[in-house]
């Protein structure tokens, strides 16, 4: 398999890109990378193998190349095939990897499912330039006494990547997770919407200034960030859910109050914390929010294949 493009040292062989996804880039064709801590940690067994398999399809049915990375034995695979993406999903001894763990995992030869940030990091690495995922990390409700943000933010300030999500999880402080990303000087455009949407419901009540109706749109946007060197962090695409197809409010809310409140009182805390208030939701709604979430990648990952087609045909033309 060939090595890492931007990698130069003897030490390349950490990272392997698969051959599929090699020779898109070689060709400058459209690729996505998808992260695996949603599948890991995110999403329930079994479904979320079939789940994987579904986020990589959307990537293709739209005209790109899914690249979804993770840690195997060690390694940092780009582009996983079926049995790396079944031992993702499946293995018990997966650690959820941000960009500080990679390393460590990848000197004890572990498995590691990667998150936004790691995610956003290693696709830089070899030079993808469009990442879907459900919905960002941020700023915990609660962060000024646990200063508990995700580490998503401060690599998106500093990785050069388009990042198609449905906002942040509602599980967060949205409007302060919002600051966070104006002082970090991350890109935002609202796909079709003036609203930030709100992961599970389709907006979040917070406004947002950019409105981009079309992956035209946002290839273009792309293109001038590279020329005003503004691309040195990345841009966040938000792509809310249709209202017909988000988690029922009321039903959001009272769950969401109850499993903040378990956490608490379970004194769950730091990376757990986001796994744990996901698979509280996904139990507590009785499935509804596993439906919601699932319909949420899918979309977005479906969303960001258009956005690499258009961006690859805007190099080439
Ligand atoms: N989006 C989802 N499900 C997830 C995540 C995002 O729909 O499980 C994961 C991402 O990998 C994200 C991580 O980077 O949750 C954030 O975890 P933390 O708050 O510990 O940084
Ligand atoms: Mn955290």
């Amino acid at each position: 398999m060939p090595r890492a493009r931007h990698l130069s040292s003897a030490r390349n062989d950490r990272v392997v890109v698969s051959d599929e996804v090699a020779a898109a880039l070689a060709d400058g064709r459209a690729v996505v990378a998808l992260e695996s801590t949603i599948i890991s940690h995110g999403l329930p067994r079994p479904e979320n193998l079939r789940i994987a398999r579904e986020i990589e399809d959307a990537v293709r049915t739209a005209g790109a190349v899914p690249a979804t990375v993770a840690l195997v034995e060690g390694r940092v695979r780009i582009g996983l095939d079926d049995d790396a993406l079944s031992a993702v999903a499946q293995r018990d001894d997966v650690v959820k990897v941000s960009v500080r763990d990679v390393a460590v995992v990848a000197a004890r030869d572990g498995y590691g499912a990667t998150t936004v940030a790691s995610t956003a990091h290693l696709a830089a690495l070899v030079g993808i330039d469009v990442f879907a995922t459900g919905g960002l990390g941020g700023v915990h409700r609660g962060a000024q006494h646990t200063f508990d943000e995700s580490a998503d933010l401060v690599t998106l300030a500093r990785t050069p990547i388009t990042v198609v999500c449905a906002g942040v999880k509602s599980i967060l402080d949205v409007p302060a997770t919002l600051e966070r990303l104006e002082t970090l000087g991350v890109g935002l455009v609202g796909f079709g919407t003036t609203s930030f949407p709100g992961f599970y419901l389709t907006d979040s009540g917070q406004p947002v200034e950019h409105r981009v109706d079309t992956a035209e749109e946002v290839a273009a946007v792309m293109d001038a960030r590279a020329d005003l060197a503004t691309d040195r962090g990345a841009l966040v695409v938000a792509n809310p859910l249709p209202v017909d197809e988000q988690l029922d409010p009321a039903l959001h809310d009272r769950v969401l109050a109850e499993a903040l409140a378990g956490a608490e009182a379970e004194g769950v805390h730091g990376k757990d914390t986001t796994p744990y208030l996901l698979a509280r939701f996904h139990h507590d709604t009785e499935g509804a929010s596993l439906t919601v979430n699932t319909r949420i990648i899918l979309r977005n990952a479906e969303l960001a294949g258009r956005i690499a087609v258009a961006h690859a045909q805007r190099r080439a033309g």
